[in-house]
């Protein structure tokens, strides 16, 4: 058996792997605003299964066109006419890859445009950073269309914003935006020019961090938020007595000892 796994072929996604370890995955169904149907969640869950074993240092996820992403194939769902037990299902391969980027150990930068909405939503908040452009904006139109999130917004885009206003984007299908959208938290960066160039420097700032110390933040974080504070700490103890004894980080303490490493300072 090898650790290091082969990719099957994509139907719905775009990749690109660098030279130094950044993936730029990209939903690509522009025509249909990149609506979630199964077989572009069964890629996503194809890729990010496996990406952390394939040498992904850190993963930008982008979206064709003009918007991101408008959340679950409606007409697919329509076509369907699903039973409530096999949308239970559809619901759960939805969690099945959205857990495989929250917890998968490598870092994934969504680049946002456009409409990120309903389910489009649910796939930003599984990512650990989120940077938008001036033409980005959020909903949750599910109470609108007579439906209920089904991808993890009452856990995510609720760990983002706060109960409250996760209600309220539910019941008036509020839109945030703009300076707005970042103050409640949505999206950690707003860009004026392009929300996947920035995606992309701060993919290869994280890809320049050691990988075990990457794992540690884009897993530990969110496997600790789901125990207790005790639980937690003695979780951080075990990882931190991993991460922070790792030989590779020996020459990065050596370079600080030695004055030679990057002082932390203010921004100038
Ligand atoms: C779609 C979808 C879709 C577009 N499923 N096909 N999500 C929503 O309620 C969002 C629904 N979509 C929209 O509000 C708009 O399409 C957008 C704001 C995203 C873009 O508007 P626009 O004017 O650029 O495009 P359009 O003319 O509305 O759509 C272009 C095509 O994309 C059209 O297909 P065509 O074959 O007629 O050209 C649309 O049908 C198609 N399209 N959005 C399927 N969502 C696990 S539970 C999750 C719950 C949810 O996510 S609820 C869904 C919330």
């Amino acid at each position: 058996m090898t650790l290091t796994p082969t990719l099957s072929a994509l139907t719905n996604l775009a990749l690109e792997q660098h030279d130094d370890g950044v993936w730029v995955v990209t939903l690509n169904r522009p025509a249909k605003r990149n609506a979630l149907d199964e077989a572009t969640i069964e890629d996503l869950i194809e890729l990010f299964s496996k990406a952390p074993r394939m040498g992904a240092l850190a993963i930008v996820l982008a979206g064709a066109g003009d918007h991101f992403c408008a959340g679950l194939d409606l007409v697919e769902h329509h076509d369907e006419d699903r039973s409530p037990e096999q949308f239970m299902h559809v619901c759960l391969r939805w969690h099945e890859a959205f857990n495989k980027m929250e917890y998968g150990g490598v870092p994934i930068i969504a680049a946002l445009q456009g409409a990120v909405v309903g389910g489009g939503l649910e796939l930003a908040s599984a990512a650990h950073v989120r940077v938008a452009d001036a033409s980005t904006y959020f909903a949750l139109p599910e109470g609108q269309r007579g439906l209920f999130t089904g991808g993890g917004a009452t856990i995510r885009v609720t760990d983002l914003v706060g109960k409250a206003r996760m209600i309220d984007m539910m019941l008036t299908g509020r839109v945030y935006q703009g300076q707005e959208a970042l103050d409640v938290g949505l999206m950690q960066y707003l860009e004026t020019g392009s929300s996947l160039d920035k995606a992309l420097e701060l993919a290869r700032r994280a890809a320049a961090n050691l990988p075990l110390s990457n794992f540690a933040i884009c897993s530990a974080v969110s496997h600790m938020q789901n125990m207790s504070a005790l639980d937690a700490a003695y979780a951080e103890a075990v990882v931190a007595g991993v991460v922070n004894t790792q030989p590779d980080a020996r020459e990065r303490l050596d370079a600080f000892a030695r004055k030679t490493a990057a002082r932390v300072r203010p921004n100038s």
